[in-house]
């Protein structure tokens, strides 16, 4: 096989590489930037990149994996819906002798060797940065000025490691102020409409929210509509803290209508890749990769915008 020339098309031994993605599916503004950057990042490195989209559900995450196995792709990666759950497709997977790859989400599996690495942020880090923001804005917080700062949060989806984590950081971090609590908490499943809804029910059930801590900015920017919706001002009548970082999210940032946002990076194609080949290649690779990650006021959401790729 010696006259093989570059470039030559094979699926497996020393061809390119194929890979199979099980994304989560297409709930939100991080989550379509992250498809295309493991689309991108995918044809950029010559990799060979087959794509399933689980509408939010595990089943069909977990068919999608099989598949993959099926087709004897050289490596697995995917974004876990939920945390727990997985043990089984992954020993099928292991069986079969295809590296798998955790990319943005983890799964709670105490057999560590069923995945390679897991890519990804710190969620529980995150959620802290949030509650961080509202000890240090205590006082304004206050909107209703009655001594508490009563926040309502609208979750991730239930079971979801950026969900458990962030409500975890959160919880943390608010500790260090008894005026603040968490007075109603609820999922709005990451998307739009799920924030508007839950935030419609939170203005009719509670009494003086001060604050909204949503877990992504498409949950913020839902409960934005239904703050409007009941004659509200967002950013001032009711503060709003997310995460994430998009570019609507930070556009109503810097119009101030959102008071702050702790960034969660999407972009993890190409550190996704180049953890691929070495995976396939049988390199070492690091058991965790942390992505760095910055926040944001409305002062420099404003700077940020006109550059801001996603
Ligand atoms: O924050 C949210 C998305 O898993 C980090 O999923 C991701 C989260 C992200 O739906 O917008």
């Amino acid at each position: 096989d010696s006259d093989s020339s570059a470039g030559a098309d094979g699926d497996s031994g020393n061809g390119s590489i194929t890979m199979g993605f099980a994304q989560v599916g297409a709930e939100s503004g991080w989550r379509s930037a992250n498809t295309k950057s493991i689309e991108d990042s995918a044809k950029e490195a010559g990799i060979d990149l087959k794509f399933s989209d689980a509408q939010q559900k595990q089943e069909n995450q977990i068919k999608a994996i099989r598949s993959y196995i099926q087709q004897k792709v050289d490596v697995i990666a995917f974004s876990p819906v939920v945390e727990t759950g997985w043990d089984t497709v992954l020993q099928e997977a292991k069986r079969a002798n295809i590296p798998v790859i955790l990319t943005d989400r983890a799964v709670d599996s105490e057999d560590t060797s069923l995945y390679k690495t897991f890519l990804g942020s710190d969620f529980v880090e995150e959620g802290q940065k949030a509650g961080q923001w509202l000890v240090d804005n205590a006082a304004d917080s206050d909107v209703d000025g009655d001594g508490d700062i009563d926040v309502v949060q609208l979750e991730g989806t239930t079971g979801a490691a950026p969900a458990i984590d962030r409500g975890e950081g959160f919880a943390d971090a608010i500790s260090a102020d008894p005026k603040i609590s968490v007075i109603a908490s609820q999922t709005g499943d990451f998307t739009r409409d799920g924030g508007k809804q839950v935030m419609e029910s939170f203005l009719q059930s509670e009494k003086g929210i001060d604050v909204v801590f949503a877990h992504n900015d498409d949950m913020g920017l839902g409960a934005i509509e239904a703050i409007k919706a009941a004659g509200l001002t967002p950013g001032k009548d009711i503060k709003i803290i997310t995460v994430d970082a998009v570019k609507d999210g930070m556009t109503a940032l810097a119009a101030g209508e959102i008071n702050y946002i702790v960034e969660c990076n999407p972009l993890l194609g190409p550190q996704l890749m180049d953890l691929a080949e070495k995976v396939v290649a049988g390199e070492d690779v690091p058991e965790r990769v942390v992505t760095e990650e910055t926040t944001f006021d409305q002062e420099q959401a404003a700077e940020a915008l006109p550059t801001r790729e996603y």
